[in-house]
């Protein structure tokens, strides 16, 4: 017997072990070893029930989602006896009692389905996740969980992809019982397995009393993902296989799962979410810095700016349970903070995200303070001021006088020089960039940027950090704009760009809309303030190169006062519930611009507009990548899944451009090149790898040496 999969008799009854950590994973050798354990223990005159249980933080996770990339690369075969597997433990001679604790997702609770029963302790989660995956669940849960749970719940768990705790579970007949909080689950399901002897067997597959062809049911589950979800191929394929439960007779019914599992695993969004999935895993795992790196315990912060994203940033620490002092210069200022602060959370318990007394447990850790001396004893201190050189320095000039040796000083700069910044200490190996996206407490991205002298130590305790304030930390290395706002800079351009050549600016919305980005860049711009752009332009001008065509477009609405959404207009305008107007004012000044500019005005298609703003971003993500700003070609995936709206069903602009083909997209560029001029130039690592057949995946370099 493998040493994944234990057997031990534990008077008269089989206890199969399940031992792969971290997540007991079901991997090809598991499932082998699970099938061998079975037949043996079925085998065995001994043994009058068996337990089904998992070795440390969980029952099973799922099948192995690593195999999934080996088969559709076609490097190995695919996920082979699963079902049959299945199937074997739900034919056991003998009662079969899952025991679940941690989680029971995808083949795994397609395993305990198969038991005769389950036992779960409270905090057991589990669910058919496979939705977000691309696929559905391919060893019988669409055709199990509607016969424990009912139709409209399965159809639900398995389109929408969401857990379920253990008490639902037990209320919904998934399981058979919920342990004591202070039980001992291996006791507790030894304890019902010795009951179950004496009870009749009775097979999932066979209790048919809670399926029902409701068909408006199915079609409003159809209807639902269609206009929920931005690529809802999964989610209409488990609706088909659960409806396919009710109407069939239960092996035609799995053999249609079969079928639409397979098609799945096969897409295109199947394999752009399964690289979504690893790299988002990937991103802890930083080259030089090893993972039993001291990481320092970060339990007060301090934030520098009660601004929109001073106050954000004080709430994601709250939320973490993680005490925080925020200053700003005077009491009004520190009020419009605490204002945000208090509407913020008025709006998460109006949507049910939050309960009350939760708000008000988190408010109670946030001080607002005017002293910096406040500062002395915190761990971390976040600065979020105004976005300005001078300024950011002579308050960490500041912050490094006041605050205690050891302490983090980030800086939640999203464009400046993070060197120069620390450059203001004397201690630049504390000092790094938290960059977190607006709304702080809302975007799950933190950009974690490393200058030059930063210390492992504090790279490593942010990184670790990010994962507890529920953020997904992406190491980036310093340049103007990181990874994320460097690359959005040429798509932004090439948007506006667009409307200036004779676009219309719903157009240009609507095709990259299309495309799948949860918002048109016109209408993003107008979100986040034109001002903004407006203002970093006027910064960096000097930096620009004089013959270079620059877009002027957005110039000109902020200098008559459009600064999109928070003056009620920009590209659009907008009435008093924020919803966009289209403008007919702005496309008459947009041609008289052009106009005046020499821009002659042509009809573009939908594709063009998508390729360029999405090949100019690609562009600068291979300089990016070769620059070694990014770590790996996922990481960049990974700031656009998680902060720019990206989607997830296109794996990240850098997965698209290798399933687009890097030839394709390099001879495009150097179409654009040629047409548009020198802001086109390809990066040298795209023209590297499409001339040599490449992609991105197949890029590696020397890992960037740590302070
Ligand atoms: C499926 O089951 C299809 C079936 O219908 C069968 C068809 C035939 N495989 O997330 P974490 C690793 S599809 C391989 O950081 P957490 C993960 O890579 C599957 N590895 O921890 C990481 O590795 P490393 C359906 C897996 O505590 C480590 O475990 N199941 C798998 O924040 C820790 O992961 C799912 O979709 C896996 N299935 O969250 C569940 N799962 O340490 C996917 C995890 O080397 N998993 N790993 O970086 C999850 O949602 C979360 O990982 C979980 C733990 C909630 C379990």
């Amino acid at each position: 017997m493998s040493n994944l999969v234990r057997i031990t008799l534990e008077q008269g009854l089989a206890v199969i072990t399940i031992d792969n950590p971290p997540v007991n994973a079901l991997s090809t050798e598991v499932r082998q070893a699970i099938r061998e354990a079975i037949e043996e223990a079925d085998n065995d005159n001994r043994v009058a029930a068996i337990v089904l249980i998992g070795a440390g933080r969980t029952f099973v996770a799922g099948a192995d989602i690593n195999e999934f990339q080996k088969i559709t690369s076609g490097s190995s075969q695919r996920v082979p006896e699963m079902a049959r597997l299945v199937e074997r433990i739900e034919d056991c001679h003998k009662p079969v009692v899952a025991a679940i604790h941690g989680h029971a997702l995808g083949g795994g609770m397609e395993l305990a389905m198969a038991a005769h029963y389950r036992v779960a302790s409270p905090g057991a989660q589990m669910g058919q996740p496979e939705v977000k995956l691309g696929i559905i669940p391919g060893a019988g849960g669409t055709q199990r969980l509607p016969r424990l749970a009912g139709v409209a719940k399965a159809v639900e768990m398995c389109s929408l992809g969401t857990p379920i705790s253990a008490a639902e579970a037990m209320q919904l007949g998934i399981i058979d019982k919920v342990m004591d909080v202070d039980g001992d689950l291996l006791a507790t399901a030894i304890a019902f397995a010795r009951e179950a002897v004496s009870k009749p067997m009775r097979k999932t597959r066979e209790r048919n009393e809670k399926l029902e062809h409701n068909v408006p049911l199915f079609a409003a589950a159809r209807a639902n993902a269609r206009s929920k979800q931005r690529a809802p191929r999964a989610a209409l394929a488990a609706i088909e296989a659960i409806e396919a439960a009710a109407t069939l007779p239960y092996a035609d019914a799995c053999h249609i799962e079969q079928k639409l599992f397979n098609e799945c695993l096969f897409s295109d969004e199947s394999r752009a979410l399964v690289h979504a999935f690893l790299a988002e895993r990937e991103l802890a795992k930083i080259p030089g810095i090893p993972k039993d790196t001291p990481v320092l315990t970060v339990n007060r912060v301090g934030v520098v700016g009660a601004g929109t994203m001073g106050a954000g940033i004080a709430m994601v620490f709250a939320n973490a349970g993680v005490p925080v002092v925020i200053r700003d210069v005077d009491q009004a200022a520190l009020d419009r903070g605490l204002a945000t602060i208090q509407k913020n959370y008025a709006n998460s318990v109006r949507r049910g995200r939050f309960t009350q007394q939760f708000v008000d447990e988190r408010l109670q850790l946030i001080r607002p303070v005017l002293s910096y001396n406040e500062f002395a004893d915190m761990d971390m201190v976040v600065e979020a001021v105004f976005e300005g050189m001078a300024f950011k320095k002579e308050v960490f000039g500041v912050l490094d006088g006041v605050c205690k040796q050891g302490a983090i000083l980030a800086t939640n700069t999203s464009y400046l020089d993070i060197d120069e910044i620390a450059s203001a200490t004397k201690r630049p190996q504390a000092v790094l960039g938290t960059h977190f996206f607006s709304p702080a407490n809302v975007m799950k991205l933190l950009e974690v940027v490393r200058g030059k002298a930063t210390s492992k130590d504090a790279i490593s305790t942010c990184m670790q950090l990010s994962k507890k304030l529920g953020k997904v930390g992406v190491l980036v290395g310093n340049c103007r704009g990181f990874v994320g706002n460097r690359m959005f800079a040429p798509y932004r351009r090439e948007a506006q760009f667009l409307v200036e050549e004779g676009a219309d600016v719903q157009a240009v919305d609507k095709a990259l809309y299309d495309f799948g980005m949860a918002l048109g860049p016109l209408s993003v711009a107008d979100l986040a303030g034109l001002d903004i752009g407006w203002r970093m332009r006027k910064e960096f001008r000097h930096l620009q190169k004089p013959g270079v065509r620059q877009p002027f477009a957005e110039d000109r609405l902020c200098e008559m006062g459009r600064y999109g959404q928070k003056t009620n207009a920009g590209w659009y305008r907008y009435d008093e519930n924020r919803r966009a107007i289209a403008d007919p004012e702005v496309t008459t000044w947009m041609r008289q611009w052009a106009a005046e500019a020499g821009i002659p005005q042509r009809q573009i298609s939908s594709q063009e507009m998508v390729e360029r703003c999405i090949y100019a971003m690609i562009n600068e993500g291979a300089r990016i990548l070769e620059e070694g700003i990014a770590l790996r070609a996922g990481d960049i995936d990974m700031v656009y899944l998680n902060g720019y709206g990206f989607p997830s069903h296109r794996g990240g602009p850098i997965w698209y451009a290798d399933t687009v083909g890097l030839k394709k997209v390099y001879e495009r560029v150097c179409e654009f090149h040629e047409r548009h001029g020198e802001l086109w130039e390809p990066a040298p690592l795209l023209e590297q790898l499409a001339k040599q057949g490449k992609t991105f995946a197949d890029f590696t370099r020397e890992p960037t040496p740590v302070a």
